[in-house]
């Protein structure tokens, strides 16, 4: 297999040390330079403080790296765009052809898991999205919760998505949805939505003790932890939906579609909240590091 573990991921999985995985595409196509590369490298900050070791995923040539170093971070950051945005599917293509690749929330889960890392931070994953009745876009994120046995702390999605067909179609497959803190489902850029969460936790060891459980029965597939914004950095609702309708107008006009549609949308919010929206991207983002390294430090015990 074209992969290599970072050295200090292979330390720590030989000292059996917690890991928390972290995904490229928020780096490459989720947020602007260099933003994005002082996210990643604070995400792993916030990792070590917390009790893990962070390991970030990319694909440099068509070798799949489990474990960035700060340098791949800095060259995957300034190369955004141009970087292919990897999901299951793009997996094999950017192997045979040495390219680089940022990976999605379903292709780091894969990566996470061929690895042994069992908890993974990111801020929002992939769903089903508005009029997907009509245009089929459905992210890939939801098929890997169902079959890849990852525990994916994010801050729920956001209202780009169609947040009552995404909880349906998790529960179709099977994939818990868990709230940290709270009982309705948080919507990315606000801590809440109308949408209930399937249980409420309160601590990480609640959370430990849910995916031991979950795996030794061999029931495979992921398990969501949503975890709120915290409420110093979360946005107003009525602003938030305003600028998704007016981004998700844009895209229909410009006729955006496939894999390009999530970042165009987030590129656009940004602009059109000023940069709001970033900075409580950014904030989720560290949130979710925290205590997806409490929860792997908690299920290594
Ligand atoms: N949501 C965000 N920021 C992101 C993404 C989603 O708020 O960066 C990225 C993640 O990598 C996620 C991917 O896995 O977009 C989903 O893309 P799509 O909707 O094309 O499946
Ligand atoms: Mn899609």
């Amino acid at each position: 297999m074209r992969i290599r573990l970072g050295k200090h991921v292979e330390e720590a999985l030989k000292n059996n040390q917690p890991i928390v995985a972290l995904e490229s595409t928020i780096i490459s196509h989720g947020m602007p330079y260099p933003e994005n590369v002082e996210t990643a490298l604070k995400c792993e900050e916030t990792v070590l403080k917390n009790g893990a070791v962070p390991a970030t995923i990319a694909l440099i040539q068509g070798e799949a790296v489990i474990g960035l170093s700060h340098e791949e971070i800095d060259y995957i950051g300034r190369r955004g765009l141009e970087v292919v945005k990897v999901s299951r599917r793009d997996l094999p293509y950017v192997m045979a052809k040495s390219l680089d690749g940022a990976t999605t929330v379903s292709a780091t889960m894969i990566l996470a898991s061929i690895a042994g890392i069992k908890v993974f931070a990111t801020g929002g994953i992939g769903g089903v999205h508005k009029k997907a009745e009509v245009t089929m876009d459905i992210s890939n994120d939801l098929e890997e919760l169902a079959q890849t046995n990852v525990c994916v702390v994010c801050a729920g999605a956001k209202a780009i998505l169609d947040l009552e067909k995404t909880l349906e179609y998790l529960e179709t497959k099977g994939v818990l949805v868990l709230g940290y803190g709270t009982d309705k489902l948080p919507a990315f850029y606000t801590r809440t939505s109308e949408y209930d969460v399937n249980f409420r936790v309160d601590t990480p060891k609640e959370i430990a003790d849910i995916l031991k459980y979950k795996w030794e029965m061999n029931l495979n597939g992921g398990v969501l932890v949503t975890n709120p914004v915290p409420a110093e950095y979360s946005l107003d609702e009525n602003v938030m939906n305003k600028a998704i309708s007016e981004a998700l107008a844009e895209a229909e006009a410009l006729n955006i579609t496939g894999k390009k549609v999530t970042p165009f949308l987030l590129a656009k919010i940004k602009d059109i909240t000023g940069g709001e929206s970033l900075k409580s991207n950014i904030q989720l983002v560290l949130n979710n590091c925290a205590l997806a390294s409490k929860i792997a430090a908690e299920y290594n015990k």
